[in-house]
């Protein structure tokens, strides 16, 4: 007790002398406001996507998939829908966006942009909604978003929910396609892949790469004034044709483009790369340790090939 009364003496008088900053006092406390606002400030670019199978619909356009962007520091956002050449959008039909987050506090969990009707002339394979909705806002990494109910049943106050894009005259599931409808149909948030600088074989050009050698293949990923390579988890890196075939071997931290910025360096059994005579590129795919995906690519030269 004696003690609690202590520490609201003391807190007391910080509380009455906080008029009285000294110089050096105001400039740490303007320090410490100044961060907050630039960390409020940052933006934090997400996306979740989702894909419908080709030949499902009962209406006249075929949905292959749906990428939903946004920042949820200002509820901005943009959906890509996009369709089959064969079945476009076109004409007359209708396009309803409902998406339910069940990770999010109820009264956030449900973003809506629906009944958005269309009459096109001419056919695309792509359609773009954007939009600003203050529910984005508590919606972050990892949580779960389903395009319908079977997931995770009905959002708070809503039945027969789902995602479609809808030809008239509206009827349930018979002159439409639901967007990923079924169980399977929820992905979870991530920010979107972050394009890095890779340099692989370091200080050498052409990168020439024998497919035969029984060698390592050193690939680094460049940091610069924005990106921080020694974020990269190693052990989620992988090297190759595609980018994801090779684990590294060994890895080491060093500027290896003399710019100031630490660079990983990361070494890959050539054998374990997918790489073979005619090979143009090497792709490498990872993650930060905080979960931001990257991917990087390099030109390659293959040697020692008939
Ligand atoms: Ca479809
Ligand atoms: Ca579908
Ligand atoms: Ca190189
Ligand atoms: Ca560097």
């Amino acid at each position: 007790m004696r003690r609690l009364l202590n520490r609201m003496h003391t807190s007391n008088r910080e509380g009455r002398s906080s008029a009285g900053y000294s110089l050096p006092h105001r400039i740490i406390l303007l320090a410490i406001l100044t961060f907050t606002v630039m960390a409020t400030a940052q933006a934090e670019p997400l996306v979740v996507s989702f894909a419908d199978p080709v030949g499902d619909y009962t209406g006249t356009i075929d949905v292959t998939g749906m990428s939903f962007d946004f920042d949820n520091t200002t509820g901005n956002y943009t959906i890509t829908l996009t369709a089959t050449t064969a079945n476009p959008f076109v004409g007359q039909f209708r396009v309803n966006v409902n998406l339910f987050n069940p990770d999010a506090i109820a009264a956030d969990s449900l973003f809506s942009d629906a009944s958005n009707d269309y009459n096109l002339a001419a056919a695309t394979t792509s359609l773009t909604l954007t939009g600003t909705n203050p529910h984005l806002l508590a919606w972050h990494t990892g949580d779960r978003v389903a395009t319908n109910s079977f997931p995770f049943g009905d959002p708070p106050g809503v039945t027969l929910f789902r995602s479609t894009v809808t030809n008239f005259p509206i009827g349930f599931l018979t002159n439409e396609d639901a967007i990923a409808y079924g169980t399977g149909g929820f992905k979870t948030i991530t920010p979107p892949v972050l394009t890095v600088a890779l340099d692989i074989k370091p200080g050498g050009f052409p990168n020439s790469i024998n497919p035969a050698s029984k060698g390592v293949i050193p690939v680094a990923i460049l940091s610069d004034g924005t990106f921080d390579a020694t974020t990269v988890d190693p052990a989620s890196v992988r090297f190759g044709a595609n980018g994801s075939e090779a684990t590294p071997v060994q890895y080491a931290l060093g500027d290896v483009d003399g710019d100031g910025h630490l660079d990983m360096i990361l070494h890959f059994a050539n054998q374990a790369t997918g790489i073979v005579c005619g090979t143009t590129s090497g792709v490498l795919t990872g993650n930060t340790f905080s979960g931001q995906a990257i991917r990087g690519t390099d030109s390659i030269q293959t040697v020692g090939c008939k």
